[in-house]
């Protein structure tokens, strides 16, 4: 059986989210990162690397939402989490490296600008760069979402539960997503999606207030 680590409405809500749109039989396991015994002991019993979300498989240990999405959609084939055609499934792991590479960076550097320097006066300015770059993603998102349902066009895929994250990113941030009403109309519809819910509801989201 699957093994869930995590922890609620951080990153890891992507992989939650794709677990549950599967359907899959899995155990959860939540893990407090602010809590510096239970940090260590996931990363010495579960995860060297110490990040969320980790999948344990009947393979072995798998790291990165990215691969972890992916290694769901294609063992649940039949519910098209990802896209078929060669091209577009490109465009949407495109999607999710961004998202990963540079959305989850740039916020990273806002938040807590002493993991990228040791010289404290660049601080501030690291921070603010990154309020700027992270910004930047969220209306890259809303301009994707003008024209349609979900970031892959009208099929609903795995790229959709990483955008409620960064949508989550974005109110945590206070930024005004009035500004973002695509955006918006898509965390609607995310929430009527049943799985979607199941995983906010078990992770005690906010986001579930904005309906
Ligand atoms: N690129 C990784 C990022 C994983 C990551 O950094 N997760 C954060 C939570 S959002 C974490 O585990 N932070 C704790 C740490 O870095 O030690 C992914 O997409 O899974």
């Amino acid at each position: 059986m699957l093994a869930f680590y995590h922890t609620p409405m951080s990153c890891s809500t992507a992989s939650h989210i794709a677990l549950e749109e599967c359907a899959e039989t899995y155990s959860r396991h939540r893990i407090r990162l602010y809590k510096p015994d239970e940090h260590a002991a996931y990363k010495r019993d579960v995860n060297p690397l110490g990040t969320v979300p980790a999948l344990q498989t009947e393979r072995g240990l798998l790291t990165e939402n990215l691969a972890i999405m992916c290694y769901l959609a294609d063992r649940n084939p039949q519910l098209q989490l990802l896209p078929l055609d060669n091209f577009e499934r490109a465009q949407c792991l495109s999607f999710l490296s961004w998202i990963a590479s540079s959305a989850q960076i740039a916020r990273r550097q806002s938040r807590a600008p002493q993991r990228f320097t040791d010289d404290e006066a660049a601080y501030p300015g690291l921070s603010s760069s990154g309020a700027i770059k992270f910004k930047a993603c969220v209306a890259r998102i809303e301009e994707r979402l003008a024209n349609s349902s979900w970031i892959m066009g009208e099929q609903y895929t795995v790229a959709d539960g990483y955008a409620l994250v960064v949508y989550h990113w974005a109110l945590l941030d206070n930024l005004d997503m009035t500004l973002y009403p695509h955006f918006s109309a898509h965390l609607q519809r995310m929430l009527q999606r049943p799985a979607v819910r199941r995983a906010l509801v078990e992770e005690k989201c906010r986001l579930l207030e904005l309906e």
